[in-house]
């Protein structure tokens, strides 16, 4: 069934993998097991991206698949009392840039891993974070960014939480043109390749 939903989600049927999924949980399926298919998929379907046998649309198909399959999954994990809170996260595609499949798959990681995330969704100027994380208390932040422009919005905003002094709120950056030397750039705490990546971060900080 789960090989069904991937493929479901690989051949873009949208329906089907929504209704797939929706029976999955209804049997009583492992909802763990229901997102490891779907990050499967992606990846899948990542791969095909990189090698030309798909393009933007299907990107963008299958982000809006993801997203409604975990609205369906995401109240069955609380049930199972696999989203304890362990900490607290605010997370944005930061300034200018509006690229936000890569930062839902960071936020659902971080979620269903544990951690209560606020999402500020895309184009999120520095002060909008740091009114998060006032808000929120929370002591981890990650930026995401796809573009190049995304640089400087990424290191105004580590500014703007020194200048708001939230020196232990530790921040961690990713996403497309994002490396070590951006980081360093930036002046971010550390960088993450791919949301596991956040996830382990994360774990690191609390
Ligand atoms: C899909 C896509 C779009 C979609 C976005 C849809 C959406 N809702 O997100 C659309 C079509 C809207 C779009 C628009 C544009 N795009 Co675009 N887009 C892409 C594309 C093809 C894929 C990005 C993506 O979502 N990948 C899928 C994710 C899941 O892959 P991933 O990177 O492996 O994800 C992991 C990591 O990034 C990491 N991660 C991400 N965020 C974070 C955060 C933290 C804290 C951590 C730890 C980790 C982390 O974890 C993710 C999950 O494992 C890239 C090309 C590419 N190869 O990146 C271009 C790309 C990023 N886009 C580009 C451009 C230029 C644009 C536009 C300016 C185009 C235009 N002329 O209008 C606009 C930007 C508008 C704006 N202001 O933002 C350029 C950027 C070039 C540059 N150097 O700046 C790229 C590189 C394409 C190219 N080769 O030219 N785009």
């Amino acid at each position: 069934m789960s090989q069904e939903l991937i493929q479901a989600i690989t051949d873009m049927r949208e329906e089907d993998a929504v209704k797939l999924a929706t029976q999955l949980v209804e049997e009583g399926k492992d909802p763990i097991t229901i997102l490891d298919a779907c990050r499967e998929a992606m990846s899948i379907i990542g791969k095909r991206f990189e090698t030309g046998e798909c393009f933007i649309p299907e990107l963008i198909l299958a982000g809006e698949i993801l997203t409604q399959i975990s609205a369906i999954v995401k109240p069955h994990l609380q049930k199972d009392g696999a989203s304890k809170k362990i900490g607290k996260v605010v997370l944005g595609t930061v300034e200018g840039d509006i690229h936000d499949i890569a930062k839902d798959i960071v936020g659902f990681m971080l979620d269903v891993n544990g951690f209560e995330v606020t999402d500020l969704g895309v184009d999120v100027p520095p002060a909008k974070f740091v009114e998060a994380v006032k808000q929120t208390g929370a002591t981890i932040v990650g930026l995401s960014g796809f573009l190049t422009l995304a640089f400087d919005p990424m290191k105004f905003t580590v500014q703007a939480f020194k200048d708001a002094g939230l020196t232990d709120v530790k921040v961690m950056i990713g996403g497309g043109q994002i490396d070590e030397q951006i980081r360093q750039y930036t002046g971010a705490d550390a960088y993450g390749k791919d949301a596991m990546a956040a996830v382990s971060l994360a774990k690191q900080w609390i």
